[in-house]
């Protein structure tokens, strides 16, 4: 009976050993089909774990799909390797201004990010990024230079849709895009009012991602047309809901924002309360946050129509109640919308994008500043 049990653990210790050195030497880079008691002479000492890595993942998950320079996919999983770029500092950073917010959201200004390191993180993902624009009247004018230097400035080497929603078709130019972008037209009727085209924008752009964009983007970004990029807006911007701190109101008191202080409208914010203005120009997120906001915006400014109330800044009032709220995970600096009015102070290291100056007595269908 001992002789019996002592054979069988033997034979077990005997097994074990073997899988424990299969192992190994699995491990170290040799391939099971060379297994030899003794090493052959001529055998390099450097095991070529590369190689070796990628033929285990085979085994796992099937052959790569793709293994370029630079990267590899397996699966859904892909890996950078060789991107070069600064070490970050623990120590060193901007100073002069605040990069977070009190709930913790990164508050992004030119050298709190490093462009490399952000665009290799989002490229991974190559999300689809639209673009929402209105150009209605006499606004179609702007739609050349803001598209000729989104070009050039705007999400460089991502996919980019442009929704252009007009009652001007035909007064759309042409435009020359990048790789992976392109421009798909709407139709929107004429206004007599812009008070009824900046606020229209959230039902239009409300009923648009319903039909159609929701099923082609991750990302939404809408925009105002009479604006021009002057400098690098990319990835930096990316996050589920991202506001823009509007120029003016930055450095202000809180009880300065120019709050809907009416409290008959939906849009209404008491005094004391608030924690930065936002501008309506430039606001985007992952598609259905948008969505939602976006529908939000549209669905308050009903319920202020049916009480003949129309709220001070339009849609601006409501988005700037909805991020009270409801905190935005990101918020840009003023670098992200300028104005071609005002000067440059000391804190705005690079302008982005930027209002450009009109006259809106003559532009707007209803004259007005
Ligand atoms: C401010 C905001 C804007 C919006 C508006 C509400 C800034 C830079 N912009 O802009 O986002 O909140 O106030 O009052 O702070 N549009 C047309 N046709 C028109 C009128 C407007 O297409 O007849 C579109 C166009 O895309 C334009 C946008 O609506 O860029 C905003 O209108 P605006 O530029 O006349 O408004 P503005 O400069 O007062």
């Amino acid at each position: 009976m001992l002789r019996s049990y002592s054979r069988i653990h033997i034979f077990i210790v005997l097994a074990f050993l073997l899988v424990l050195f299969g192992g190994i030497y699995i491990y170290l880079g040799y391939d099971s089909s060379t297994f030899s008691l003794c090493q052959p002479c001529n055998k390099s000492s450097e095991p070529d774990v590369k190689s070796t890595m990628a033929k285990v993942m085979e085994d796992i998950v099937g052959p790569t799909e793709c293994q370029e320079k630079g990267s590899w996919k397996i699966g859904d999983l892909t890996m950078n390797y060789g991107v070069k770029y600064a070490q970050p500092s623990t120590q060193q950073g901007r100073t002069d201004v605040n990069s977070v917010t009190n709930w913790n959201a990164p508050l992004v200004w030119e050298g709190t990010f490093d462009p490399v390191v952000i665009d290799a993180i989002y490229k991974k993902m190559d999300p689809r990024i639209a673009v929402v624009v209105f150009a209605v009247g006499k606004y179609t004018r702007f739609l050349e230079a803001f598209l000729q230097t989104g070009e050039k400035y705007f999400m460089v080497g991502f996919r980019v849709t442009y929704y252009i929603f007009t009652d001007h078709k035909e007064e759309v130019p042409n435009i020359d895009l990048g790789e992976g972008r392109k421009i798909s037209l709407l139709d929107i009727p004429s206004a007599t009012r812009w008070q009824d085209v900046v606020l229209g924008r959230m039902k239009w752009a409300s009923i648009a991602i319903d039909k159609q964009i929701r099923n082609e983007a991750d990302y939404l970004f809408m925009m105002d047309v009479d604006s021009v990029f002057y400098s690098r807006f990319g990835a930096e911007s990316l996050s589920r809901l991202t506001g823009v701190l509007h120029r003016l109101f930055y450095k202000v008191d809180r009880d300065q924002f120019t709050y809907e202080r009416r409290n008959l409208s939906r849009a209404f914010i008491p005094f004391g309360e608030g924690d930065y203005y936002y501008t309506a120009a430039v606001w985007g997120g992952y598609l259905e946050d948008m969505y939602k906001m976006v529908k939000y915006c549209y669905m308050q400014s009903e319920e202020d129509a049916k009480n003949n109330i129309e709220a001070v800044w339009q849609e601006e009032s409501h988005l700037n109640k909805y991020f009270l709220y409801n905190k935005p995970t990101k918020v840009l600096s003023p670098e992200y919308l300028w104005s071609d009015y005002d000067q440059v102070p000391a804190d705005i290291k690079v302008v982005r994008i930027s209002q450009l100056v009109k006259n809106y007595a003559e532009v707007r269908p209803n004259g007005g500043q």
